[in-house]
């Protein structure tokens, strides 16, 4: 398995007004957030990927997460409808984007009432498992299973307790192995998975990327990446300290495929 392409948005100055469940962590730094973003785009490219860069965009606060407002598969693109008000709008926004990479006929939508964010879904081969989330309800998932499987790939539904997006606190870095942390430890659905389970200190950094053998790991979380080493995997670290103060990792920058 391999990435080609990557589409990333600039963090725009109202970043700071961000959506955030830890406003204790205080609002992101714009220029502290930008060269954050720079980093992660060449390290994205030091994976062997193409990186597409869209213009920031002031009217959306969180348009840099641009994994939520698409999904792009090897089969099929799908834009999304997002749950969060604030950002339902994005998904006209990365559009023609997608249409760089998609044949018209390989794009589809999730509709209203369908609500779903691509923070959600998570690949792991042909198989793709969506958590049922405060953004992505059950209709979203219903019509999510229906495009995937007419495409040729299937769809599982995982409820959500604590975390805002499924891949918050699960991610796949292919070869069998699982990160999990809190709520995810003990799910069943990841039972056959080689877990490797993240300490609660270090939770964010479930929110790790696969990308062409290379895991990403952010930046100060030593246990985490003392996993990943363990698993095998070369490592880079980036820093996302302004992301994290609105909920977002290294996953909700990106779209690869
Ligand atoms: C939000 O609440 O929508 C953003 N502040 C964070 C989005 C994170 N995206 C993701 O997990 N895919």
């Amino acid at each position: 398995k391999k990435f080609n392409h990557c589409i990333v948005r600039k963090p725009c100055k109202a970043v700071c007004d961000g959506i955030t469940s830890a406003p204790e962590l205080g609002k992101p730094d714009y220029e502290l957030a930008l060269k954050q973003h720079a980093t992660y785009i060449e390290a994205l490219k030091k994976c062997g990927v193409d990186v597409l860069v869209l213009e920031a965009d002031e009217r959306y606060p969180d348009s840099c997460f641009v994994e939520d407002p698409a999904i792009v598969t090897k089969n099929c693109a799908i834009i999304t409808n997002p749950g969060a008000a604030s950002r339902n709008g994005e998904k006209a926004e990365i559009v023609d984007a997608i249409k760089k990479f998609y044949k018209d006929e390989d794009i589809e939508h999730i509709v209203a009432p369908g609500t779903l964010e691509g923070g959600d879904v998570m690949m792991v081969g042909d198989h793709f498992y969506v958590g049922r989330s405060a953004r992505t309800n059950e209709e979203g998932i219903k019509q999510l299973t229906a495009i995937l499987e007419k495409h040729g790939m299937t769809c599982s539904e995982v409820p959500l307790e604590k975390v805002l997006h499924l891949k918050t606190g699960v991610n796949y870095l292919e070869n069998n192995n699982m990160l999990v942390a809190g709520e995810f430890v003990t799910k069943p659905d990841f039972a056959k998975y080689n877990k490797v389970e993240i300490p609660e200190s270090e939770s964010y950094a479930a929110n790790c990327i696969w990308m062409n053998g290379t895991v990403i790991v952010p930046e100060g979380y030593p246990a985490v990446l003392a996993a990943v080493k363990g698993l095998g995997y070369d490592t880079m670290t980036v820093d996302t300290s302004e992301f994290r103060k609105i909920d977002g990792g290294l996953s909700c920058l990106s779209l690869r495929f």
